[in-house]
């Protein structure tokens, strides 16, 4: 849909905000999103939850062109009513005639499908859909998730429902739908910590820049603060000063021991030193995957610290080709979980489905924001095939 103003407001409520924009822009305002920001804090910790709506004015949509079926038939039609009046010179009519060009016109509409459409396939499955599933077949394909997969999911999820027609127009499909979705997405619930000897040792891992030190500062917090755990943080990320500096800011603010580590032996010691913990928490440096002698760094850092979990952090706005590559380069210390941070950057995640449908590692959290410790979830597949049907959005 296309808007003609478009507009963000922001107030205490999200009632509030959509009251300002229907002011402001008139009653045919209609609300384009809506998500939880926070305002102020420190480090974001103690900001203000404010809630911003971006509202705009449809404009009408350029109509389509297509192809009018009706008025083919009825050309079709009139024109052999017409022929099948005129009687040939031996007396017969020219029914023969009739079926050849009714050949002819079926040729000419097949012909006229196939070099118009986009893709040939995509849509002449897309055309056999029940009228009550299209919409939400093209919200996954706006989503991003891989055409071959929305295919796959739509035929297969057809062959477990008895009867098209029964399903028209009914909220029962689309939950069922959005049922079948979520089955795709597996989630592996939170970081369980029970209060046995060992302590949970969790890594995290990933590309640069996506968010391993601010999910483990969240996480950190979360487990101290409300969880009320024994964490203790080990960072192995000494490339950077400032990555250092990072960590230890949010340990002092939340409490808690941080240990830098230089070697894999190191890291060992780290973890010995915390067997009282209940949860340790690894900040591993962030690191091209293409550097492989980085990669075989962090290989002997992943073994000297013999993990419970290593979670592969990756961010929802990176393509899916460099999503699969840091996959399959990461690959090469033992992954157990995803998580993916950035949501609140991104409108399409159609990339989570993407990757979890191809490597079927669980997904453990999404992150959506900057602010510590609130901007983190556990992995809900529920909500993220409503995130994938376009039903939700994921700001929290
Ligand atoms: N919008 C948004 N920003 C995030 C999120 N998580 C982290 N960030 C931001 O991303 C930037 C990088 O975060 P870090 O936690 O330092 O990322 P990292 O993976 O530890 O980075 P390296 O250690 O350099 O590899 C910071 O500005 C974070 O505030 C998120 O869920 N949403
Ligand atoms: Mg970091």
């Amino acid at each position: 849909m296309k808007f003609a103003k478009k507009r963000i407001f922001i107030a205490n409520t999200e009632s509030e905000a959509v009251r300002m924009a229907k002011e402001s822009l008139g009653s045919n305002a209609v609300i384009i999103s809506s998500r939880r920001i926070k305002k102020g804090g420190f480090l974001g910790l103690f900001a203000k939850k404010m809630v911003e709506v971006t509202a705009g004015v449809p404009v009408e949509e350029e109509k389509k062109r297509g192809i009018d079926f009706d008025i083919l038939a009825q050309l079709l039609s009139r024109r052999h009513a017409e022929e099948s009046a005129i009687p040939e010179k031996n007396g017969n009519t020219q029914s023969s005639d009739i079926a050849v060009q009714i050949q002819e016109m079926k040729n000419m509409i097949a012909t006229f499908i196939e070099h118009t459409l986009p893709s040939k396939n995509g849509d002449m499955f897309f055309s056999t859909l029940p009228q009550s599933l299209k919409g939400l077949y093209n919200k996954m394909i706006e989503n991003e998730v891989n055409e071959g997969i929305v295919k796959g999911i739509f035929s297969e999820f057809l062959k477990e429902i008895p009867k098209e027609e029964d399903l028209e127009g009914k909220e029962e499909i689309v939950n069922k739908l959005l049922e079948y979705v979520s089955r795709k997405i597996p989630v592996s619930g939170p970081i369980v910590v029970d209060d046995g000897k060992t302590p949970m040792v969790v890594v995290m891992v990933g590309p640069t820049g996506v968010g391993k030190t601010t999910t483990i500062a969240k996480l950190a917090a979360i487990y101290t603060l409300y969880e009320r755990k024994d964490v203790a943080l080990i960072t192995a990320d000494t490339y950077r000063v400032a990555a250092v500096e990072q960590l230890k800011t949010y340990g002092k603010i939340i409490g808690i021991p941080v240990e830098v580590v230089f070697t894999p032996q190191e890291i060992r010691q780290a973890v010995e030193e915390h067997m009282d913990a209940d949860l340790i928490l690894i900040d591993t440096a962030g690191r091209s995957q293409h550097d492989e002698m980085k990669m075989s760094e962090l290989k002997a850092y992943i073994e000297g610290a013999e993990p419970t979990e290593t979670h592969l952090v990756l961010s929802a706005t990176t393509k899916y080709k460099d999503l699969e590559d840091a996959v399959e380069r990461f690959s090469c210390v033992p992954l157990d979980k995803f998580v993916f941070t950035k949501l609140d950057e991104t409108t399409t995640f159609g990339n989570i489905l993407n990757i979890v449908v191809k490597y079927r590692y669980p997904l453990s959290y999404i992150t959506n924001g900057q602010n510590v410790p609130n901007d983190i979830e556990v992995a809900d597949s529920m909500k993220i095939a409503r995130g994938l049907l376009g039903m939700e959005v994921f700001y929290s």
